[in-house]
């Protein structure tokens, strides 16, 4: 197996996790990737693969696929242990409609900051701002009862730590305050599986002097 990803890949980062929560062996290639040029020009299979272009892509034999949800659901059929989705089908309902609002909900106003390199004073990021914080409020409050964001560690947790791990060094950091998301992203940043992987996008962004979120 081998997955197409690049260094400050929040979507490839997320599948990134996934394989190492499976222990699924797997090989990890950084398609070619400049702050300045993006991904371009494209690594030849993520063109041949992906109509957007985008990474992450999964190549398993046969199976060649792209969208870090799709591959979450894969991993899921081919590693079944540890399982990452909830076993019930509430809180696996529950859990699918956490990892979408990760992406879909609050990760375009991530998006929003990517675009505007970060100047967070820039008059379209205030809007952007102010949904993430009330999503954070949101999660916070979510948190506050329970250790995890659907009934057990699930792909819904990597969706968000990762989309709020990228926040974080683009001027888009959670409220501190909000205790219990605090300590729920320090949980999910101590995992075995995460862990190494935070420190390998924090030491990326450090070699190209961005800088490097706490959590
Ligand atoms: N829905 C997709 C989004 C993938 C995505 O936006 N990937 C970004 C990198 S994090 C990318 O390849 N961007 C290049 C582009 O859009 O041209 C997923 O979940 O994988």
């Amino acid at each position: 197996m081998k997955l197409l990803t690049g260094p400050l890949s929040m979507f490839g980062t997320k599948a990134r996790i996934a394989v190492a929560e499976k222990n699924a062996p797997c090989k990890i290639e950084y398609v070619p990737f400049s702050l300045k040029t993006r991904y371009h020009p494209l690594h030849p299979d993520v063109a041949r693969l992906n109509p957007k272009g985008q990474v992450p892509v999964l190549l398993d034999g046969q199976v060649e696929i792209f969208d870090s949800t799709q591959i979450f659901e894969y991993l899921e059929d081919k590693f079944p242990e540890p399982p990452l989705w909830p076993r019930s089908i509430e809180a696996r309902a529950m859990a699918r409609l956490m990892e979408l609002k990760a992406d879909e909900i609050y990760f375009p106003n991530v998006i929003v900051l990517i675009n505007a390199a970060a100047d967070v004073s820039r008059p379209e990021c205030k809007e952007a701002l102010k949904k993430m914080a009330a999503y954070y409020r949101d999660m916070d409050a979510r948190l506050a009862g329970q250790e995890f964001i659907a009934e057990r560690y699930s792909y819904a947790d990597i969706a968000f730590f990762t989309a709020s791990y990228f926040a974080s060094f683009l001027g888009g950091a959670p409220d501190p305050a909000l205790s219990h998301l605090a300590a729920w992203r320090k949980r999910i940043a101590a995992r075995p599986a995460v862990a190494p992987i935070v420190k390998e996008v924090a030491d990326y962004l450090a070699a190209n002097r961005l800088p490097v979120p706490e959590i």
